[in-house]
């Protein structure tokens, strides 16, 4: 297998999975894709273009109709889902070894929790398939109101680097699931995984043409040519809030169905009766997991004057203790950033804030002795100004700003003061504020005394310019559905 073996990948091209088969890109193009813990080559990819997603459009059309997926039983979809998880479990290992290589996140993380959470998605839906019914409304003896749930057709699955192969399973099983082929692009700078995905479904029987994987870049290029295709009925994208509007514009001339998942800049609002040793154990989690790149991340610290300064020692304690290294280390807690590129993006707000004279309390610096310039210390920032622009903008690195408040009407103030709405935690001792507060802030997700755990059946998604329309179990199914109500006069 080409994406199994590294070794193989480097001299060969990994390709597109097109109607079945593995194909390279029509114009013979490639890209390179990097590890950034070592900025050494990983594999050379072949480059979607739009000729590309043409092919993987009408692939996905042609399978869904008149191949055998749409039109299979519950039961017997539910059974191929299964058993391609079945598939991901056995090669797990393989695939968070490959996940932290090309996205530089700690292998214990990969192994822990993107791959399982990955399989878990085909398991859930697998089980959605034979349990799930849905709505019946009888009229008094009159009439009969049911729903039928039908595909939509052929769903465009964008997907970004973060969690490449977990955010790709969140979307692909459950569009699998309704019965609707695929065509997926990963994020060009983590192709390899979804590579990978492509080799284990063709090993699980899922019919040719149902899953469609088209590697390359977004404007001008296979993303942008997926969000236009006329046979392309749907676009689930997770990414920048930009590329969503730019989406959104491009999909309304065919009028798709649009669920995004944008930017965040969430907030973790620390209160005085809160456990001091938790919240900063829980606010360390949410600014530096992932190296500071999730779109829940807690970006942006909040804390009751009274315990402002005690929360700054205890954090800067917290966050120099993080272990940074090689990704491939068991032991690591956090790796590199995922690109040079997006290291750099990440500097330029480090130079920011040293330019405008913030107490920067650690951090700031790629450590030393670290294989490659794209780490990062875990960095904290004291910055009075909940309006200044590290507060505002979505930095996506392990940089934290801490901001003080004298009330609670303050705290949700400046919580809910950015354009985005994704994700917030409340840390506090006191059961009735938590959750008075947590009705207040604007906000798709609120953790109380926690951070990122989450069942993957509740909805997933955000206020303001977080996105549009919420994922996760029913949710994602009404997405990936038609809802068609028969009535019938008794
Ligand atoms: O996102 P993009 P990137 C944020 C974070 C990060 C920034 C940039 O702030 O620094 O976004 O990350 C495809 N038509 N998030 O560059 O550009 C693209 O090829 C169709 C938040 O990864 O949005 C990739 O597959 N597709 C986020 C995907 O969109 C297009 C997670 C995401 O790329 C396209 C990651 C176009 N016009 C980054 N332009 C989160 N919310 O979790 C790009 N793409």
């Amino acid at each position: 297998m080409a994406v199994a073996n590294l070794d193989k990948a480097r001299t060969t091209t990994v390709p597109l999975f097109i109607g079945g088969k593995f194909v390279e890109s029509i114009s013979g193009k490639t890209f390179e894709n990097f590890n950034p813990a070592t900025n050494e080559l990983i594999a050379h990819i072949a480059e979607a273009s739009a000729d590309d997603v043409d092919r993987a459009a009408k692939a996905g059309r042609q399978a869904f109709e008149s191949g055998p997926w749409p039109r299979m039983s519950a039961g017997d979809r539910s059974r191929v889902l299964r058993r391609l998880a079945d598939v991901m479990e056995s090669n797990k290992q393989e695939l968070a070894r490959l996940e932290s290589i090309d996205t530089g996140k700690p292998v214990s993380e990969s192994l822990n929790g993107d791959v399982p959470r990955a399989i878990f998605y085909f398991r859930l839906f697998a089980d959605y398939l034979t349990t799930h019914s849905t709505e019946c409304f009888p009229m008094d003896g009159q009439a009969l109101n049911y729903v039928l749930r039908e595909p939509l057709g052929v769903a465009g699955l964008i997907t970004p680097w973060n969690f490449p192969l977990m955010i790709l399973c969140s979307k692909l099983a459950p569009a699998l699931a309704a019965g609707n082929t695929v065509v997926a692009k990963p994020a060009e700078w983590t192709p390899m995984t979804a590579a990978r995905l492509a080799e284990l479904i063709a090993e699980s029987g899922l019919p040719d043409g149902v899953f469609n994987l088209v590697h390359g870049f977004g404007p001008r290029a296979a993303g942008e040519a997926i969000t236009t295709h006329p046979e392309v009925n749907a676009i689930s994208f997770t990414g920048e809030t930009s590329t969503g509007q730019a989406i959104m514009a491009a999909a309304s001339r065919t009028l798709k169905r649009v669920s995004f998942e944008l930017g965040g800049k969430g907030a973790t609002l620390v209160f005085a009766d809160a456990n001091l040793d938790d919240a900063v154990g829980v606010a360390a989690l949410a600014a530096f997991k992932n190296q500071g790149q999730v779109c829940t991340a807690g970006s942006r610290i909040l804390v009751e004057e009274a315990i402002y300064e005690e929360f700054l020692e205890a954090i800067v304690a917290k966050a120099k203790a993080i272990k940074v290294g090689d990704p491939l280390n068991p032991e690591t807690e956090m790796g590199a950033l995922v690109h040079a590129e997006h290291r750099a993006r990440v500097q330029t707000y480090l130079d920011y804030a040293k330019s405008t004279g913030v107490r920067i309390l650690c951090g700031g610096n790629s450590p030393a002795g670290a294989p490659s310039s794209n780490f990062l210390e875990p960095t904290v920032i004291a910055e009075p100004d909940a309006n200044a622009k590290l507060c505002q903008e979505e930095i996506f690195g392990p940089l934290v700003t801490v901001t003080p408040f004298k009330s609670e009407d303050e705290a949700v103030a400046i919580a809910n003061g950015t354009k985005y709405g994704l994700a917030c935690t409340i840390c506090s001792g006191n059961v009735s504020r938590a959750h008075r507060v947590a009705a207040r802030l604007r906000s798709g997700t609120v953790w109380i005394n926690a951070w990122s755990i989450r069942d993957p059946r509740v909805p997933f998604g955000g206020y303001k310019s977080s996105g549009i329309g919420r994922e996760g179990g029913l949710h994602s199914l009404d997405f990936f559905t038609e809802a068609k109500t028969v009535c019938v006069k008794l």
